[in-house]
């Protein structure tokens, strides 16, 4: 759920990224926290409860204001994907705004994938959302391994929910789409937080404002 401060004049909006374990989510998160300069970002925080580490940070994007008179905060999360953590997953899912969900394309991983978005899925229905209602982007991630399936067929069994939504092959581990990913939920994120609050007037003018470096 977004959060509107009108002490300091900011708008958070909550991001999470999901997927199994080792599909990259962390990789995700460090890079861009790395590329986004000083004075735009906080601490890269690692919530650890055992050894289901969390990872989190925030940051504003240097960017026109995309409502007028409010500074947009995103917070960035990564969730423990190992099967075990499920009572962090959906701690971390409370009042998300937009997800990526991370998938490892390796053909082996693909149980894996498919046993994670389901999970998302039902995490979400607890907390009574549902992902039709969230933007939400793909991430076909490590194309650069050996044994891969096609985005076609990560297309079949994750993107199949009725409208497609958007998708990038990436590689994280050296910073290939990891900057297209988060733009691309950033800005439908924000519209949809516009979309919520004013109507939609001013959806067209955001879409050309927002670039996150
Ligand atoms: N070859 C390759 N390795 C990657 C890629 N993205 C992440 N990795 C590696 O995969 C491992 C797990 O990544 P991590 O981000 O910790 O996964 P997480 O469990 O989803 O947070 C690490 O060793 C990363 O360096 C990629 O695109 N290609
Ligand atoms: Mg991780």
């Amino acid at each position: 759920m977004s959060f509107i401060n009108y002490a300091t004049r900011e708008i958070q909006l909550k991001i999470v990224y999901y997927g199994c374990g080792l599909s990259g989510k962390t990789t995700n998160l460090q890079v861009i926290h790395e590329m986004i300069a000083d004075e735009a970002k906080g601490d890269l925080t690692s919530l650890a409860t055992s050894q289901d580490r969390t990872l989190f940070f925030d940051f504003m994007p240097l960017v026109a204001e995309a409502i007028k008179g409010f500074q947009t905060r995103f917070q960035m999360y990564t969730v423990p994907g190992q099967v075990m953590y499920n009572m962090t997953r959906r701690l971390v899912l409370r009042g998300v705004d937009g997800i990526v969900f991370v998938a490892d394309c390796q053909w082996d991983k693909m149980g894996e994938n498919v046993e994670s978005f389901d999970n998302l899925l039902e995490n979400l229905k607890l907390q009574g959302d549902t992902l039709d209602n969230l933007p939400y982007v793909l991430q076909y991630n490590k194309r650069d391994l050996p044994s891969i399936a096609p985005p076609n067929y990560l297309d079949f069994l994750l993107n199949n929910r009725g409208t497609r939504r958007p998708t990038v092959n990436a590689i994280a581990s050296k910073g290939v789409g990891v900057f297209e990913t988060l733009n691309l939920i950033a800005q439908l994120v924000l519209n949809s937080f516009i979309r919520k609050h004013s109507g939609g007037a001013r959806e067209q003018e955001t879409r050309k404002e927002m670039v996150l470096m």
